[in-house]
């Protein structure tokens, strides 16, 4: 296995939409237990493979206390959302430091290929509805920050863009 590299925020990379994977093949084995093992380095709940620059619909999430219930979404489909919304504080691996409220459904349904290829149906509510939103977003090149306002936008990128000036 192999940790892998995450993009940060204002990379552009980050708004590349994903294509759909036509087959569950060893590559793809591969990339999902290494997409895991740098989700769990990382301390994350999820991680979408555009965040380790491969643009392919595959997500991982663990949303357990224990961390040990891997779920594993390839080329995931929203089929229901539910009406209520509400606004939660959310973290992003690829925007380090940064947390802020955004709003969601607090229930969604969604079809997905398992790791072994066949299909399922996850529904979800909590924590793990808002983390299959925000990783869903990120395969549409979508992070959570364009949630906030063009000001907000400005001052994350300035503070991250100096941030990674000062690492290198
Ligand atoms: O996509 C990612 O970068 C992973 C992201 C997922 C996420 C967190 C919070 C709300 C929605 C989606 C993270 O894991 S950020 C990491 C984090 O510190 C965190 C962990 C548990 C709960 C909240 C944040
Ligand atoms: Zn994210």
């Amino acid at each position: 296995m192999a940790l892998l590299s995450i993009l940060c925020y204002p990379d552009a990379r980050l708004h590349k939409v994903a294509k759909p994977i036509t087959a569950v093949d060893e590559r793809i084995q591969t990339l999902i237990d290494d997409m895991l093992e740098t989700m769990y380095n990382a301390n994350g709940i999820g991680l979408a493979a555009t965040q380790i620059d491969v643009h392919e619909r595959l997500v991982v999430i663990d949303v357990s206390e224990e961390r040990n219930q891997p779920l594993v979404l390839i080329n995931p489909e929203i089929t229901w959302m539910g009406d209520e919304r509400v606004k939660g504080d959310e973290g992003c691996l690829s925007v380090p430091g940064i947390y802020d409220g955004v709003e969601r459904a607090t229930a969604v349904k969604v079809t997905a290929l398992d790791r072994q290829g066949q299909s399922q149906t996850i529904e979800a509510e909590g924590l793990l509805a808002i983390c299959i939103q925000h990783e869903m977003d990120h395969l549409k090149g979508k992070v959570f920050v364009e949630y906030l306002s063009p000001l907000k936008q400005g001052r994350i990128k300035t503070k991250l863009v100096k941030a990674q000036k000062a690492e290198r």
